[in-house]
């Protein structure tokens, strides 16, 4: 039977109905359905800043499918992970879905933002948006199609970025060694003839709110739990730290189905010291799987997204099936700078640096030329980031230049320009017009 043709309502997933029901949802929620593509930069503070992209562009939802498919019911019973462990499967019931500490005002911007997801592409679209190679038909949807929003959720550094990356057999999101890298919720599409999964690789949560920037990576990351189908929970093998008690926290008050993933496992030998490890982890919560995996040595990564299929409700896909990510080209480049600024430079400094694609032009020869901006909070830093003789900035331009050429699919020609803006991390209203989403 095809899914046009069953009459049940589905009532939580009316996201997925139709583009125009995506966007109106969105407008409902009070929110533009493309979220600030033409961000202004904040008057007299830098008169070279021209256009301010952010990025953080989604493409239109497929019209695949409807709406009415019945709501799966949810498995119950107990799954066997790979090395043996138990992890008994609930299907508790979401009585409440706002986590703990997240006001109704953050819920309901998260769930706009949801909605943003499926919101039509900007009208000043990047030059290229990403494609994924994809074996699935556009319009033939199969009955047993499932479809879902997972949230890799974990203490920073855990190695949710480099999963995410894994998974997707991509570069979506920067990974450095450095905690704190992830700034930003970043969408992974990851499409078979089965299934669509909507991966969502969150900024760590962690215990140091001092600053409103910090503040801010906690909220997007719990925010990604408010309308979750599914968590993957990252922890690293052999440590478990109060942040992760923390964390476990937050997805027990979700009460959504989830995934225990112990990364770095390429760090444990021999094998077996794994076992009282799972053992102990699935005393602390009734994880629906528990799967040990080296996200870097990509070992036992290859049959996860199996896993999380099977957990996802039955639905049509809310993505056409050639979008990778709701990232831009332009947001995905910024991101490349910072990482390789991140990695060049010591210490504090790229916590106090954010960077913004001031301009991108095709240039005659087929090149792309790209202007990005580095903004740091004090004269000290760019001096820093500039280096010596402009050392540091020729290392970073031409590392980044190199991630940027693969990325665009053509020779890039990369101008960085740093500029100070003072305490831009502790101002909210500064965080706005740097393209942080608000949540
Ligand atoms: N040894 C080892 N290192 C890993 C693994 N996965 C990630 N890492 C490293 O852990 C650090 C943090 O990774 P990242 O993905 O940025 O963590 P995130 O903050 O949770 O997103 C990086 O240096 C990664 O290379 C793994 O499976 N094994
Ligand atoms: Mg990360």
């Amino acid at each position: 039977m095809s899914r046009q043709s069953k009459g049940n309502a589905r009532p939580k997933r009316a996201r997925a109905s139709s583009a125009t029901g995506a966007v109106s949802s969105a407008r409902r929620a009070g929110s533009k359905p493309t979220p600030k593509a033409h961000s202004k930069p904040k008057r007299g503070v830098e008169k070279s800043t021209t256009v301010s992209r952010t990025g953080n562009t989604a493409r239109a939802p497929s019209r695949v499918g409807a709406a009415d498919a019945p709501r799966p019911r949810r498995a119950r019973g107990t799954r066997v992970g790979e090395f043996g462990a138990k992890a008994s499967a609930t299907a508790e019931t979401r009585a409440s879905k706002r986590p703990r500490g997240l006001s109704a005002r953050a819920v309901q911007a998260a769930k706009a933002q949801r909605s943003r997801f499926a919101a039509p592409v900007s009208e000043t679209p990047s030059l290229l948006m990403p494609k994924a190679s994809s074996s699935v038909t556009p319009g033939v949807v199969p009955d047993n199609h499932r479809f879902g929003f997972v949230a890799i959720v974990g203490r920073p550094n855990v190695g949710k970025s480099t999963l995410m990356n894994a998974l997707m057999r991509q570069k979506l999101s920067i990974v450095s060694h450095k905690p704190q890298t992830t700034r930003h919720r970043v969408l992974g599409i990851l499409n078979a003839a089965q299934y669509q999964l909507a991966l969502v690789d969150t900024p760590g949560l962690h215990s140091d709110e001092r600053r409103a920037l910090n503040s801010l990576l906690n909220k997007t990351a719990q925010a990604s739990l408010v309308d979750a189908d599914l968590i993957v929970f990252m922890v690293e093998a052999e440590r478990f730290t109060p942040d992760d008690e923390k964390v476990l926290e937050k997805i027990k008050d979700s009460k959504l189905d989830c995934v225990l993933v112990i990364n770095k496992v390429d760090w444990v030998q021999p094998r077996e010291r794994l076992f009282p490890l799972i053992e102990q982890w699935s005393q602390r919560h009734s994880f629906v799987e528990i799967i040990p995996l080296s996200a870097l040595k990509k070992d036992q990564v290859a049959r996860l997204p199996e896993v999380l299929a099977a957990r996802v409700p039955l639905g049509p896909p809310m993505f056409p099936p050639d979008q990778v990510t709701d990232r831009t080209l332009a947001f995905r480049a910024t991101e490349i700078v910072r990482e390789k600024l991140t990695r060049y430079l010591n210490q504090e400094v790229p916590y106090g640096l954010t960077v913004q694609l001031e301009r991108e032009q095709r240039l005659d020869d087929g090149r792309i030329e790209l202007h990005l901006v580095i903004w740091v909070e004090r004269p000290g830093q760019k001096k820093i980031v500039i280096g010596e003789g402009g050392q540091v900035l020729k290392l970073v331009g031409s590392k980044a230049r190199l991630e940027l050429n693969h990325l665009y699919g053509c020779r890039t020609h990369v101008h960085l320009w740093v500029k100070v803006r003072e305490n831009w991390s502790d101002d909210a209203m500064k965080l706005n017009t740097l393209g942080y989403d608000p949540v």
